[in-house]
């Protein structure tokens, strides 16, 4: 008897997990009694050459389970079939799902739309020692936001190639399309420019923690490997080639580019008075437009002030403020700003940049902001009003280089605030009236990994999970379909999935199972606001 009962506990669990397992979770599925099941007579049958390359996929993966194989079919019978359809009522990214008795249906209006349903499904099938079935359902689902990003900074340390395929699949897995690739800074110039062979062979050497460090950088063969590898997961990327400012890798190869400066900023900015300046962007950004096929090219354009303290004393600087009437050293910032938006404009690309570029005077029809200073909601506010696309990834909670637990000695806080699962679950609810007001302009958000003090693979790995899965349910999920004791019980269920691909993460359940991994310097320990 109480076999059985254990038995019924048993199967009533296991159907809600079945309910749970999925991040980002679809907005809408609703369960029917009765199960699909899945046997050597099941045919996947596609009906659009456009979705050819998902039949494919789902036959292969359906193949490994089902004894005597599965056939693939163009012809719908109703029978015992999943069949794959284009619906070109549907936006890009959505997607529906029906299984019934006979037949399961996925239907999208766009390969993205169908990979997203096909990767879906094959999460849903429950595996036993009689084969694969599916529980009766309808599921109709679509991103609450187009871009759904991480960032991550490959200037301050390099992980290479492997590691940006592997971060490339797990973005898949959550449903993410955007990686924004920070690719020059101040330690290293990571990605070939032919015109300037000297952006790598000398720009980049070092790193964050070794001035001496060897080589690192993208060829543009790689370069070309790895936005071919995200595109066939649905994932656009979006190159930084970050100025004025953060340009000393750059300034360091070629040092006929550099405003000058002294100590810590010497070269930090690109020299904004010289035309030689805007003709080597210029010739970068024809190289950068080649290479990446995104839409949007990102300049930067952060934390200028920083480091030009050489531009309020610079003869020629000062003189070029006064020939352009310009004003100050902030207008002559905008100026720049403006000249770098053409520059990428006439490679036919919109300009990404960090909210400063709001004030430059650059119109919204040729500039995407991306809002990071949490402390200044102001900065997302006025970007809003004055009509320009916005991405979201402030500090709190969007910068993964903040810890994600009160006994992490190894990462920065802002005052007592750093960034846990749960804080990052809550985004973007403590703006929700202008999220809900300008919700058109914006675009998405972004988990934004600076790595000063990320030196190797398991301390990334351990930064970005389970973590970078909060920002992708946040980022495709509505309010109203979110739920955090779920998401919870999901993320166990992700941890696994860590583990089964070898990726290294912070387990928020059990804190002391996973060490937080230490740096190689003792400078790394900062509590700073
Ligand atoms: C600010 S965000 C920066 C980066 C740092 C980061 C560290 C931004 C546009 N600039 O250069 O790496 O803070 O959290």
């Amino acid at each position: 008897m109480y076999q059985r009962l254990f038995l019924f506990v048993i199967l009533v669990l296991s159907s809600v997990c079945v309910h749970a397992q999925i991040i980002p979770q679809p907005q809408k599925i609703v369960y029917s009694e009765g199960n699909f099941i899945v046997n050597n007579r099941t045919e996947v049958v596609c009906l659009s050459f456009r979705i050819q390359k998902q039949a494919e996929v789902l036959a292969g993966y359906l193949k490994s389970y089902v004894k005597g194989g599965i056939k693939t079919s163009t012809k719908y019978t109703g029978k015992n079939q999943i069949v794959l359809k284009e619906n070109n009522q549907l936006n890009g990214e959505e997607y529906f799902i029906t299984a019934d008795k006979g037949v399961v249906s996925c239907e999208a209006a766009t390969p993205a739309g169908m990979f997203y349903a096909v990767q879906t499904l094959i999460r849903f099938f429950n595996v036993s020692d009689e084969g694969l079935s599916l529980k009766l359902m309808t599921m109709k689902d679509s991103p609450r936001y187009s871009w759904r990003g991480m960032m991550l900074d490959e200037s301050r340390h390099f992980f290479g190639k492997e590691v940006v395929k592997q971060l490339l699949d797990v973005m898949a897995y959550l449903k993410m399309n955007r990686f924004h690739w920070h690719l020059t800074d101040e330690p290293g110039w990571r990605i070939e420019i032919k015109k300037y062979p000297k952006l790598t062979e000398i720009g980049a050497t070092g790193n964050w923690h070794d001035r001496n460090a060897p080589r690192k950088f993208y060829t543009q063969d790689e370069v070309r490997e790895i936005v071919a590898y995200a595109a066939e997961r649905h994932i656009m990327v979006i190159p930084e080639i970050d100025m004025p400012g953060h340009a000393i890798a750059a300034t360091r190869a070629y040092p006929e580019l550099s405003a000058g400066g002294t100590g810590r900023w010497e070269g930090f900015t690109f020299h904004p008075a010289k035309e030689t300046t805007y003709r080597f962007i210029d010739d970068v950004m024809t190289e950068i437009a080649e290479l990446f096929p995104s839409p949007y090219v990102h300049i930067g354009g952060d934390e200028v002030h920083f480091g030009n303290k050489i531009w309020y004393t610079d003869p020629e600087i000062q003189q070029f403020i006064k020939d352009n009437r310009l004003e100050n050293e902030i207008g002559l910032e905008h100026y720049f700003i403006r000249r770098a938006c053409d520059i990428v404009n006439r490679k036919g690309r919109i300009m990404i940049g960090w909210d400063e570029i709001i004030a430059s005077g650059i119109t919204p029809d040729k500039a995407v902001v991306m809002w990071w200073r949490h402390d200044k909601p102001e900065q997302l506010t006025a970007a809003l009003e004055k009509g320009f696309k916005v991405i979201m990834t402030p500090r709190i909670p969007c910068y993964f280089d903040f810890v994600q637990d009160d006994s992490h000695k190894i990462g920065r806080r802002w005052g007592a605030k750093f960034n846990t699962l749960q804080t990052i679950y809550a985004f973007p609810g403590n703006i929700s009236s202008l999220v809900v007001n300008y919700s058109d302009r914006i675009l998405g958000m972004q988990a934004s990994l600076w790595t000063e003090r990320v030196a190797d693979v398991k301390r990334l790995y351990f930064m970005l999970f389970p973590r970078l899965a909060g920002i992708a349910e946040d980022a495709w999920t509505n309010p109203e379909s979110k739920d955090y004791p779920q998401f919870e019980m999901k993320i166990k269920q992700f941890l696994h999935y860590l583990n089964q691909k070898g990726i290294n993460y912070f387990n928020p359940f059990d804190p002391e199972s996973t060490p937080e991994p230490w740096g190689p310097d003792k400078a790394d320990v900062i509590a700073e606001g």
